[in-house]
């Protein structure tokens, strides 16, 4: 039998834009991913889970099957339409509402700040890679602390700053569509940083009484064979997807290893890091004062080495086997044989996890505590006799929650998990066909349907241990 830890949160994650829909309902401003999604036309974000009208019926039905914490963001766009400037009282109203219903059920909010979702006029004005975005997204979360500070006992400063620059400036497959642009991406991950110190500074400098953290995908790698330049290819993708925004989070500096590595693959790259020394008072005074990290982790690669330019092929349908990844100056993901893989190519490889929660408690001794903020599976879904039969994403989760006990007995500090995703959700890239709810979501109707995997979560968190 193994226990949790006591008073261990079983929890369930959201996103606004994903979840809520209703994305111009209530005077809601534009992201940068509606003007976008709607000239690609794959996808129509504008009705997701309907979370915006339904909420209630969500969080009573979380209550119903044990969940006991679950993720929310704010929708910057709610409240400021154009990202600064005037107040939208529906918005403002909106999240009260979601806050206290939460409250209400028991089911403790972590509540997001920036989870991918930047105003229009901020991101056309260069985003995260300019001040005037920064010094917004710290305004913004003053507001959201003045305003709903008293009753949010958990904030989360950003969402997965990797993923948003990988996205953005590596892949392309966010807006604004940039390719290989491996500087801009670094750049855009230090000053993400940057925000977040500044923010975790007027958190506590206001003492309130809550708890405040960062959310960070954090992914193993390992090289596929023991040769030296394999090991340098997973020692470099690890520092850059990984160790640069935990050096950044936990020492408030980036080590001289760290510093070395970035410094090589932006001369590879043809690029340049800017940072004043204010930048370092900042991420030095957060280093000290946060309360907790968020690790959202999916999958671990296996690399090799790799001396051609970057190249890579987004799989973003399902077609098992089409990805590709392979980063100037940094090495190639190769696929591991001996290792199982989603259809959307993500490696199923819990130890992966079990062996980042123990780096972060070796490397970082100061964290504090550590909350999975995400993981789950993503599938294609078949709805029968109004349920999901989804052993296989029973078993994902089961051997990622075996994976957190191991490195409980290790000494690492977990407090919670937080499946991703309480409901089937929008996905950012891969539309509404990669599913990954404890409850399926009929979307023409915005039915709910409990999957056989809500039912084994509930009798888990019931007894409070893994079965
Ligand atoms: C994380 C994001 C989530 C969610 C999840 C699943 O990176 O924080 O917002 O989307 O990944 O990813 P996907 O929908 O691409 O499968």
């Amino acid at each position: 039998m193994q226990k949790f830890p006591e008073k261990f949160i079983f929890g369930a994650a959201t996103a606004a834009y994903q979840a809520e829909g209703a994305t111009q309902t209530d005077g809601k401003g534009k992201t940068y991913w509606d003007d976008y999604l709607k000239e690609q036309g794959t996808f129509d974000p504008n009705t997701a889970s309907d979370f915006y009208h339904k909420y209630q019926e969500d969080i009573e039905q979380a209550h119903a099957f044990g969940i006991n914490g679950i993720r929310i963001s704010i929708a910057w766009t709610r409240i400021f339409p154009e990202g600064t400037g005037k107040v939208n009282e529906a918005g403002v109203k909106f999240y009260h509402e979601l806050i206290d219903a939460c409250l209400a059920q028991g089911v403790e909010p972590f509540v997001t700040l920036h989870h991918f979702d930047t105003p229009y006029p901020l991101y056309k004005k260069g985003d995260w890679l300019s001040s005037e975005m920064i010094d917004a997204y710290v305004a913004f979360s003053d507001f959201c602390f003045k305003e709903y500070g008293r009753k949010v006992n958990y904030w989360i400063t950003i969402n997965e700053p990797w993923s948003v620059v990988a996205g953005q400036y590596i892949i392309g497959h966010f807006p604004p569509n940039i390719h290989y642009d491996i500087p801009k991406a670094i750049q855009s991950m230090h000053n993400m940083m940057v925000a977040h110190a500044r923010v975790v500074k007027l958190y506590k400098e206001q003492a309130y009484s809550g708890e405040i953290g960062i959310v960070h995908i954090l992914e193993s790698k390992y090289p596929i064979t023991q040769s030296i330049e394999d090991q340098e290819a997973a020692a470099r993708e690890h520092i850059l997807a990984n160790q640069f925004m935990l050096d950044a989070t936990f020492n408030g500096r980036y080590s001289n290893e760290v510093m070395g590595i970035v410094e090589d693959i932006l001369m590879k790259n043809d690029g340049k890091l800017k940072t004043e020394p204010s930048d370092f008072e900042y991420l030095s005074y957060a280093a000290e004062h946060i309360d907790f990290l968020g690790i959202n982790y999916y999958a671990s690669h296996f690399l090799k080495a790799y001396d051609g330019d970057s190249l890579i092929h987004h799989n973003g349908t399902g077609e098992k086997g089409s990805s590709v990844f392979a980063l100037k100056g940094i090495g190639e993901r190769v696929n591991n044989p001996l290792i199982p893989t989603t259809d959307w190519d993500w490696p199923i490889y819990p130890q992966g996890l079990e062996d980042m929660l123990v780096f972060v408690k070796n490397t970082y001794p100061n964290y504090k505590k550590i909350y999975v903020t995400e993981n789950g599976m993503g599938d294609k879904d078949i709805l029968m006799d109004e349920t999901v039969q989804d052993d296989a994403r029973i078993d994902y989760v089961r051997q990622h929650l075996a994976a957190i006990l191991k490195a409980v007995e290790q000494g690492v500090n977990v407090q919670g998990y937080f499946i991703w995703s309480l409901m089937d959700v929008f996905s950012w890239t891969n539309g509404y066909n990669k599913r990954y709810g404890l409850f399926y979501v009929e979307f023409e109707t915005q039915q709910r349907y409990p999957k056989k995997s809500a039912y084994w979560y509930k009798a888990m968190a019931d007894k409070n241990e893994l079965l």
